[in-house]
């Protein structure tokens, strides 16, 4: 099962016989109260140099996410990504939930992209599945609909498979459908990180898709967040995860080492190489 996405010059293929893809969350203005002003006066120079920090510390992706107040992500979400594509050739996860700011961006980028997100909503269906058709694109489908994120991993399951099945009846290969199970803060409820593992699994096990994950919500909330971060993230890894969306500063050495212990780095050459760069 490959998905595979491409820029310009250069493709990224997910799959399980292939090394933990990180996806660089960073550039969002969540929590980023600056990169909000600067995307309110379309100044790109934050969104330029968190894409060249990202590249550095190992993101084989980037996550473009404009969506903040008093900005109109159609306009907005298409100038990030030519400003990316300025400075890195890594491909693209456009990352809104405004079918319009999804259409302009694919418009302007060159390649094969993954749309984040379609979940299994009717509406989203039936808005975000033919843009994916149309451009030929790559799609990550959230396990959550009218009913919010159910509190059941067979539930997370089920419209995982929906979304699934949706999207083959559209002409989408499943091969090019990433499922995300969704990570709640654990601060919150005890059982959000189980229940995330339970159902990372029953979708490996069931589906054989991809995923993906948002790996960092599970920490809201808690001191040390990072430890959180990287301790969830391995067991995300070793459930099923293969490209999370991540701060890869931080990520960046808790995939290598899962990767090294999941048999997924021959000889330890990607964690050496690492290691020896990090000196
Ligand atoms: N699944 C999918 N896409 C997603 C998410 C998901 N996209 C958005 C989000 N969740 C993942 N991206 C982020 C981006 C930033 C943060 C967390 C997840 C974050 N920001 C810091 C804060 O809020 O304190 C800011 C710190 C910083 O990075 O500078 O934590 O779940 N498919």
């Amino acid at each position: 099962m490959e998905t595979i996405v491409r820029s310009k010059t250069q493709e990224v293929i997910i799959s399980p016989d292939q090394p933990t893809r990180i996806i660089g969350e960073r550039i969002n203005p969540t929590g980023k109260p600056k990169l909000a002003e600067s995307l309110a006066k379309n100044d790109m120079s934050r969104v330029i140099s968190l894409a060249t920090s990202q590249v550095e510390s190992g993101a084989a992706i980037l996550d473009v996410n404009v969506g903040a107040a008093g900005v109109n992500e159609v306009e907005l979400l298409p100038l990030a990504v030519q400003a990316v594509g300025q400075v890195t050739d890594l491909p693209l996860c456009l990352d809104s939930a405004n079918p319009a700011a999804l259409r302009a961006a694919l418009q302007v980028y060159e390649g094969k992209a993954l749309i984040n997100s379609v979940n299994g909503e009717e509406r989203s269906l039936e808005q975000v599945l033919p843009l994916v058709k149309e451009f030929g694109a790559a799609v990550i489908g959230l396990a959550m609909d009218d009913n919010g994120i159910p509190s059941d991993p067979a539930a997370r399951l089920a419209v995982a498979k929906k979304i699934v099945e949706r999207a083959e009846s559209y002409g989408i290969p499943r091969e090019d459908v990433m499922i995300d199970c969704l990570a709640l803060s654990v601060c919150a409820d005890s059982t959000a990180a189980k229940v995330t593992l339970q159902a990372i699994q029953m979708v490996r096990e069931e589906l054989g898709v991809n995923m993906t994950l948002g790996a960092s919500n599970i920490s809201f909330g808690l001191p040390d967040r990072e430890a959180i971060n990287d301790i969830f993230l391995a067991m995300t890894i070793a459930a099923g995860v293969n490209a999370p969306i991540v701060n890869p500063k931080f990520a960046q050495k808790a995939v290598l080492i899962s990767d090294v212990l999941l048999g997924r780095d021959e000889f330890a050459m990607n964690y050496m190489t690492y290691y020896r760069s990090q000196k």
